[in-house]
């Protein structure tokens, strides 16, 4: 075939094949094989150097019309087939703006953690700061700085979980209650004190008013002159705010190590008396240990179950429906 056939032959077929190109990619391969650096169009051009002039300036004019030709057509196809894509792009991305929108579940904060807020409100309405302390604690801070005797039932294994750290001076247990966090925070902190410390705690105990972690707010306040009045106003001035001013309490006598006289708050609720609270005023022996002069301050200190006062205002009359994880149960409470 003579290689002005050769041409005509690529002028016939080209456009049909640059038609049939249905992506860019597919139209870049036949502009590729049509006119491209290794076409027959380029080998062409490539041999005109070695032809006689006449013949020379006929090829090439054939070629470089052919090549407009057949340029321009597929360029018309390159426009139109990226024209498609934009479209089929666009219709993929639609956004239907009448389609009813997904609505997320809303999440709540859990019921135990809405009291704790609740209760920490009341108090730093009334002038106390917040601290929190470790979960895992030292046998000092959780009991020997409190006054609590090496004989201490509390102590036993029965009682406490003590973690296993081998060969260590002193045990670490996870703190029983916020207690620690009293000498903890006297130690760092100069008189006057005034402050609540939320946070879990744990016990070897179970049944339908106990689980073995739960929580507890502690309160402390040291200054000069502080009385027994200013804890049983205070602490009847909380449990009004918190569990309404009808709501009937009773203060009992009771035994902490670390505090002298020593009670406990029982609130009725659900036909029952419950115990909410361990309170007292603060010993001077624990004053002592952290450096606090006992003969110019005084303080009353309180250790409130969170879980307890949840039960109390909701009429709820086993502790474990707190930890049940039963959405249902949650959601009464948002
Ligand atoms: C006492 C005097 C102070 O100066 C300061 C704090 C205290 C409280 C003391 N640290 C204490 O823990 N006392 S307590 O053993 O009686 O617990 C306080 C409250 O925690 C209880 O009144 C009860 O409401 C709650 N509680 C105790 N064990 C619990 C529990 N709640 C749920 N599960 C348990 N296992």
């Amino acid at each position: 075939m003579d290689d002005v056939t050769r041409l005509e032959r690529l002028r016939a077929e080209a456009p049909e094949r640059i038609a049939a190109a249905s992506t860019i990619e597919e139209l870049e391969a036949v502009e590729a094989e049509t006119i491209g650096r290794r076409s027959p169009v380029a080998e062409l051009r490539r041999s005109l150097g070695g032809r006689p002039p006449e013949e020379r300036r006929e090829l090439g004019r054939r070629l470089n019309d052919l090549v407009a030709e057949l340029s321009e057509i597929i360029e018309r196809r390159r426009d139109l087939l990226e024209r498609r894509a934009l479209e089929a792009a666009l219709a993929a991305d639609a956004v239907d703006v009448t389609l009813p929108g997904r609505i997320p579940r809303r999440g709540t904060s859990h019921l135990i953690q809405q009291v704790m807020d609740e209760v920490v409100d009341i108090f730093v309405a009334l002038g106390y700061t917040v601290a929190t302390g470790p979960e895992a604690e030292t046998e000092f801070y959780n009991f020997t700085a409190l006054n609590i005797p090496e004989t201490h039932p509390a102590r036993l294994t029965s009682d406490t979980f003590y973690l296993d750290y081998g060969d260590v001076p002193e045990e670490i247990l996870l703190r029983t209650h916020t207690s620690p966090m009293q000498a903890r925070y006297m130690e760092a902190h100069a008189p006057p004190v005034y402050i609540v410390v939320p946070g879990r705690v744990f016990r070897r105990d179970s049944d339908a008013t106990h689980t073995p972690a739960f929580h507890q707010i502690e309160g402390l306040a040291v200054d000069e002159d502080i009385t027994f009045a200013d804890l049983k106003g205070t602490l009847a001035h909380f449990v009004r705010e918190f569990l309404g001013p009808d709501t009937e309490t009773k203060f009992i006598p009771h035994y902490f190590p670390f505090t002298e006289p020593s009670a406990e708050v029982h609130a009725y609720a659900n036909g029952r008396w419950l115990e909410l609270l361990g309170c007292g005023m603060v010993d001077p022996e624990v004053f002592r240990h952290v450096g606090y002069d006992p003969q110019r301050l005084t303080g009353f200190a309180f250790g409130v179950g969170i879980e307890r006062l949840a039960m109390v205002r909701h009429g709820i009359d086993d502790i474990r429906a707190l930890y049940d994880p039963d959405l249902r149960i949650l959601e009464q409470y948002r």
